[in-house]
C-alpha cells in the first residue's frame, strides 16, 4: 500500500471514521445452521452449502455476523457427527469448492464462518479405524493407527469389543459407530493440526465449534484443558484471530475452568433449556432480582471472558416449548431479549427466529426451515413431528411485529451498541420487576433498563450516574413504547430501553 494512503487510513482510524480492524472481524450474533434442513439448491430436497450461500443475504440482513455450520464432512449418519474423511464435504451437501465460495461470500458480508470439528471420536468407517482394527485382527500390534484410538485388552464401562480379537475400544457415545480418538497421541494431534490448517488456510473458515470437549479425556478435566490449550495454540498459529468455541455441557464452575485452556468461548449451558437461567427468570416471583443475580454469577465466574449463551441448540428442546410460549408471542420475544442482553457471543439456532417447535427425539429438533409453504427441504430421517406454531419466514418478514423482526432488532441494536455484547457488566439497580444495568466499554457506559412485568408499565427515576443519559434504543416485546420525561423513564410491559450519551 502507498505510504500516503497508510497515513490517511491511520488518521481516519484514529478519528473513528473507519471501524478498527478488530471490530470489523468481531462477531457476537452467531447463527447455528443444520445444513440438511436449511435450504436446498439443486432440487434433491436436501439442504446444501450452495443453499446456505443463497440465504446469506437473509442471514446478513437479520444482523447475524457469525455462522456455525453443524458437521459438513462425509459421514454415514444424517447428523454427521461421525466423520469418515476430515478433508472433504459430504457429497449430499456439496463440494470443498462450494465451501470456499460460501466462506468468501460470508466475508464479503462481514460474516465469520466456523465449522463443527468433531475430534473426540471418528466414524468406525474412518480409514484410520478400519486399518487399526484390521491390524489387530492380524495380530500386528505395531501398526501406527492402533495408537490413534483407545484400544485395550480390558473391558470397561464405555468399551466395545473388537470382533474377532480380544481387544476392546473406548466409545463415549453409544452405538458402536463412534470410536474415541486417542487425543494423547502426538500423531493424532498432528492430524488435527493439519485438518484445522486445511479448513482455515485452504478454505477460508475462521475457526471451529469443538464438539464434546468434556469427553476428550472422560473424567479428566485437567487433561481436557491441556488438550484444548494445545488446539488453541495450533489454531492461532494457523490463523491469527481464529475463533474456537467449545461444547462443555457442564456446570458454570467447570465451564469457568475450561476457559483456562485459552479457547475463546464455551457455550453457556446453564442459561439454556427448561432449568436454565432464562426459564428460571420467568418462573421467579422477583424476575428482575433473579436476572441480575444470574448475570452476576456469570460475570463473577468468567471475568473478562467471552461467554456464549444460547436458548436452544440441535440437542435441546426448542425455545417455544421450553418457555411454554406457543401462544405467548410477547414472552417468546422477551426470552430472546433476556438472552441477548446477557452479553458475550449469543448463538441462535436456525428457526428460533420464527419460533419453530421441536422436542424429544433429536431429528424433531432439526426439522426443515419454514421459509414458506413452497420452499422447504425434506425433513431428516426419523422426524415424527414437525410443528410450526408461528408463521413462515416470508410472512414474518412482512410483519413488523413478528418474532423475526424483533430478533432482527435485537441483533441490530447490539451491532449499533457493541457495549451490550462486549462491555463490562454492572448492576446499578435490581428490583422485583425492574433491572437497570450498566455496560462499560472503551471508556463509555451505556445503560440497559428492563421491565419484567408482562402486564404493567413501570417507571423509574434515572439513577444518579445515568441522570444525563438519553434514550438511544428500545425493544418492545408487548407493544407500547418507552418514554423519558424529566429524568423519569417509563417502560412498557416487557420493555427494554438502551440509554447513554451519544
Ligand atoms: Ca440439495
Ligand atoms: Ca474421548
Amino acid at each position: 500500500m502507498k505510504k500516503w494512503l497508510c497515513v490517511l487510513l491511520s488518521v481516519l482510524l484514529l478519528a473513528g471514521i473507519l471501524p478498527a480492524r478488530a471490530e470489523e472481524t468481531d462477531a457476537f450474533n452467531w447463527y447455528e445452521i443444520f445444513v440438511y434442513s436449511f435450504q436446498d439448491s439443486d432440487g434433491d430436497g436436501i439442504g446444501d452449502l450452495n443453499g446456505v450461500r443463497q440465504r446469506l443475504d437473509y442471514i446478513a440482513d437479520m444482523g447475524f455476523d457469525g455462522i456455525w455450520l453443524m458437521p459438513i464432512m462425509p459421514s454415514p449418519s444424517y447428523h454427521k457427527y461421525d466423520v469418515t474423511d476430515y478433508y472433504q464435504v459430504d457429497p449430499l451437501y456439496g463440494t470443498v469448492d462450494d465451501l470456499k465460495a460460501l466462506a468468501a461470500e460470508c466475508h464479503e458480508r462481514g460474516i465469520r464462518l466456523i465449522l463443527d470439528l468433531v475430534v473426540n471420536h471418528s466414524s468406525s468407517q474412518h480409514p484410520w479405524f478400519l486399518e487399526a482394527v484390521n491390524a489387530l485382527r492380524k495380530g500386528d500390534t505395531e501398526n501406527p493407527y492402533i495408537d490413534y484410538y483407545c484400544f485395550s485388552r480390558e473391558p470397561g464401562a464405555k468399551t466395545v469389543p473388537v470382533s474377532g480379537t480380544e481387544w476392546y475400544y473406548e466409545e463415549q457415545f453409544s452405538g458402536g459407530g463412534m470410536p474415541d480418538l486417542n487425543l494423547a497421541s502426538p500423531a493424532v494431534l498432528e492430524e488435527i493440526r493439519k485438518i484445522m490448517d486445511f479448513w482455515m488456510t485452504e478454505c477460508g473458515v475462521d475457526g471451529f465449534r469443538l464438539d464434546a470437549v468434556t469427553s476428550f479425556f472422560a473424567g479428566d478435566i485437567e487433561a481436557n484443558i491441556q488438550c484444548l490449550h494445545t488446539l488453541k495454540e495450533m489454531a492461532e498459529a494457523i490463523k491469527s484471530g481464529s475463533y474456537l468455541v467449545g461444547e462443555a455441557w457442564t456446570s458454570l464452575p467447570e465451564i469457568a475452568r475450561y476457559y483456562e485452556s485459552g479457547a475463546d468461548s464455551f457455550f453457556l449451558f446453564p442459561a439454556s433449556q427448561a432449568e436454565g437461567y432464562i426459564a428460571q427468570v420467568f418462573r421467579s416471583m422477583k424476575p428482575g432480582t433473579a436476572y441480575a443475580s444470574y448475570l452476576k454469577q456469570v460475570e463473577d465466574a468468567l471475568p473478562d471472558k467471552v461467554w456464549a449463551p444460547f436458548l436452544s441448540n440441535h440437542d435441546t428442546g426448542r425455545t417455544v416449548g421450553v418457555m411454554q410460549a406457543r401462544s405467548n408471542l410477547p414472552k417468546l420475544k422477551f426470552a430472546h431479549a433476556l438472552l441477548n442482553l446477557m452479553g458475550g457471543n449469543t448463538f441462535t439456532y436456525y428457526g428460533e427466529e420464527i419460533g419453530m417447535a421441536g422436542s424429544g427425539a433429536d431429528p424433531n429438533k432439526r426439522t426443515a426451515m419454514y421459509w414458506n409453504d413452497g420452499d422447504m427441504t425434506q425433513n431428516p430421517p426419523g422426524v415424527t413431528k414437525a410443528e410450526y406454531p408461528y408463521p413462515s419466514v416470508d410472512e414474518q418478514l412482512a410483519d413488523p411485529d413478528s418474532l423475526l423482526n424483533y430478533i432482527r432488532a435485537i441483533n441490530l441494536l447490539k451491532k449499533q451498541f457493541p457495549a451490550i455484547a462486549r462491555g463490562e457488566h454492572e448492576t446499578v439497580l435490581a428490583d422485583k420487576e425492574l433491572c437497570f444495568l450498566g455496560r462499560e466499554w472503551q471508556g463509555k457506559t451505556i445503560y440497559i433498563a428492563v421491565n419484567f412485568s408482562a402486564s404493567d408499565a413501570l417507571s423509574l427515576t434515572l439513577p444518579e450516574e445515568a441522570a444525563d443519559a438519553s434514550l438511544l434504543g428500545e425493544l418492545d416485546a408487548a407493544g407500547g413504547a418507552c418514554q423519558m420525561e424529566n429524568g423519569v423513564l417509563t417502560l412498557p410491559p416487557y420493555g427494554v430501553a438502551v440509554l447513554g450519551n451519544p
